[in-house]
């Protein structure tokens, strides 16, 4: 049986786990749930979230859980201690900074914040971020170590989601910007983002924030 994921149909918390099966071209399936069926969902699973994702008798919940038994699987966490515990310490920042721009995207009042947000603590995110992507001892234009690892897809997806919302902050990093091209360019995530496999909408309806809910078109 093919490795399946369960989640909405929306990037959100499944979208580095969807990169990291193009990229190794992993053929997989998806079942999406709409906002709408997910309260008879919620009530059939153990954990009673999103994502899930099998394989054969294996289920997992917890997106970075996933993404880690990816990583173990295809050889994408580093080649030794120092680069699987980078690999740690830049998960861990995404995870924060995700949950930095989620909280305010939902905020309730993200219209009245968003001058304060996209001027004042969005570029201090990202000044924090660059910094430690150009602290790797390897300097090797990845996030860990000399080559590519799991860790760049979440960093890559945290990017792409500042993207509709500044892309002009985003354009203000260069070496961010450059590592967003890098990934963006490797044949099989061209392929992703140009296909019908790539969820058009960011993240669930939001009420408050424009881009919850609402596929992109470009
Ligand atoms: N730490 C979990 C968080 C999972 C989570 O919050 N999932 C959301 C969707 S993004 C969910 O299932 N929300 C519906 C609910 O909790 O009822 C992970 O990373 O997988």
């Amino acid at each position: 049986m093919l490795p399946h994921l369960i989640y909405f149909n929306v990037r959100g918390r499944a979208e580095a786990i969807r990169l990291i099966l193009e990229e190794t071209g992993t053929a997989y399936t998806e079942r999406r749930f709409t906002v709408e069926e997910w309260p008879t969902l919620k009530a059939t699973l153990d954990y009673g979230q999103l994502p899930v994702y099998t394989e054969g008798d294996l289920v997992i919940h917890q997106s970075h859980a996933i993404c880690r038994h990816l990583a173990r699987r295809f050889n994408l966490y580093g080649d030794d201690e120092a680069d699987r515990i980078r690999c740690d310490i830049v998960e861990e920042t995404f995870v924060d900074a995700q949950n930095n721009i989620g909280t305010f995207f939902w905020n309730p009042e993200f219209e009245k914040l968003r001058d304060e947000y996209e001027h004042v603590q969005l570029p201090a995110l990202m000044t924090r971020l660059e910094k430690l992507f150009l602290s790797n001892p390897a300097n090797s234009g990845y996030w860990a170590g000399t080559r590519l690892s799991y860790v760049d897809f979440l960093a890559w997806h945290f990017l792409d989601y500042v993207r509709p919302f500044s892309q002009k902050t985003l354009d203000q990093f260069s070496a961010l910007a450059a590592f967003k091209h890098r990934i963006e360019s490797r044949p099989a995530i061209v392929a992703y983002l140009g296909s019908e496999r790539r969820p058009r909408t960011l993240t669930v309806p939001v009420a408050s924030c424009p881009f919850g809910g609402t596929p992109e078109t470009s």
